[in-house]
């Protein structure tokens, strides 16, 4: 018997299908950020910013469509199943050198990337870009008190989502448009309601419109660097908002809250009144660092809640890390890697048996299953997921990262 086939034993034992489990992980699309390949500059001289913050100067990071594609394609060969790209609008491809304005945005300027998409048989998602841009004024942009500034980002939203549709139409799909802003104020607010009613409208003219392939979502936030007193678009506005805007969810980012307030249980509570749940999966390191994601107790933790509650077509997982320090198509692998590993982690578990050992009382049963299953050959049904889609196991990716190092990435300025 090979490891997996005693792994797979060892799993019946405990009522798990290994099958089961891989077919499900295998049919859960990850929408991979674009933003880890390029340190979140994009292709409009913009760059981070808005309390965002990437640190690093790792060599060899992509300088446009070409190089972003390619990087993006070498750590997809190294990541199992169904993938989705996620694009921000500042990432628009300039047709013969032409300056794109974010109010300007097109279709057109997407197109490379749909016949990407549609070549490599990957989804894409979208967001408009509200940071790193010089009509950001006072870190202001859909709630600034001046009427041009929060005009400006107003039509860089309706644009994106008409891009975001259109993207859908061609790709007979539908796209998650997700509006993050970066607004807020460093200092004791003087007014904390007026911009949130500013914001309030501005949301509202936003999603006027109805477009069949957009879903809309709105990323809440505690705070940024810069911003550290007050932000505009907090948990409780978002959630306020989307329970009153049916189509409009709210996104949890895990790294946006407070230190030991739990993403995974607000996973469960969302579910009871919404039927998508949008999420960025990163790792904060004391801040909203979006370190790269690990396979940790809170990645596994939102998996958990991913899947014991059947939700793995509600909860729509999106990544957000960005790290410049290291090579940064294995900090795409690594991260997209601990996630599906979670979720594998999740699905390998005996969830029935631990739900009614907890309906019934028996809270010994759940803590002794609970942590009986971490020492369960779970590497070994990774490994086998791994070569039955075809890409390389644990130990065996990095080789080809490297070559691809000194081949392409050492070459570049
Ligand atoms: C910022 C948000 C947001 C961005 C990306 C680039 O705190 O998490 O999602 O990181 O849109
Ligand atoms: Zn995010």
């Amino acid at each position: 018997m090979n490891a997996y086939e005693r792994a797979k034993t060892t799993y019946q034992a405990i009522g798990v299908d290994t099958e089961a489990a891989m077919q499900l992980l295998a049919n859960k699309p990850i929408s991979i950020h674009c933003w880890q390949g390029d340190d979140v500059t994009g292709f409009d001289n913009g760059g981070a910013g808005g309390g965002i913050q990437v640190t690093g100067s790792y060599p060899g990071k992509a300088r446009n469509f070409d190089e972003l594609t390619a990087d993006f394609m070498k750590a997809c060969a190294m990541i199992p199943g169904k993938k989705r790209i996620n694009l921000h609008a500042s990432y628009a491809v300039a047709e013969n050198g032409e300056q794109i304005e974010r109010d300007k945005i097109e279709y057109r300027h997407f197109k490379p990337w749909v016949e990407f998409a549609l070549k490599n048989n990957i989804g894409i998602d979208f967001n408009p870009t509200c940071y790193g841009h010089p009509m950001v004024k006072d870190n202001l942009t859909l709630s600034s008190p001046d009427e041009a500034t929060r005009r400006y980002w107003i039509n860089h939203c309706i644009l994106s989502r008409r891009i975001a549709n259109e993207i859908g139409k061609n790709m007979n799909d539908k796209i998650l448009n997700n509006v993050w802003i970066p607004d807020g104020l460093k200092d004791v607010p003087a007014d904390r309601l007026t911009p949130r009613l500013r914001l309030k409208n501005a949301l509202d003219e936003i999603f006027a419109e109805p477009l069949p392939h957009v879903i809309d979502c709105v990323e809440s936030k505690v705070f940024g660097i810069g911003v550290e007193s007050y932000t505009v678009g907090s948990n409780e506005f978002y959630m306020g908002y989307a329970a009153g805007k049916p189509g409009v969810y709210n996104l949890l980012d895990n790294g946006h809250y407070h230190p030991t307030e739990s993403t995974a249980d607000k996973i469960p509570s969302l579910l009871c009144f919404f039927d998508k749940i949008p999420l960025h999966i990163t790792r904060p390191v004391r801040w909203d660092s979006d370190h790269v994601v690990l396979f940790d107790d809170e990645t596994r933790e939102i998996c958990k809640e991913i899947v014991r509650n059947d939700a793995l077509d509600k909860v729509l997982i999106g990544l957000d890390f960005f790290d410049a320090s290291i090579n940064r198509i294995a900090a795409w692998v690594i991260g997209t890697r601990n996630v599906q590993k979670a979720l594998l982690y999740a699905l390998l578990m005996p969830h029935d048996k631990l739900k009614s050992a907890q309906n019934s009382g028996d809270f010994t049963t759940v803590l002794a299953i609970s942590e009986d299953v971490k020492t369960l050959p779970f590497g070994d049904v990774w490994a086998a997921y791994c070569e039955a889609q075809g890409v390389p196991r644990d130990g065996e990716w990095l080789e080809g990262i490297r070559a691809y190092e000194t081949d392409v990435l050492s070459k570049r300025g």
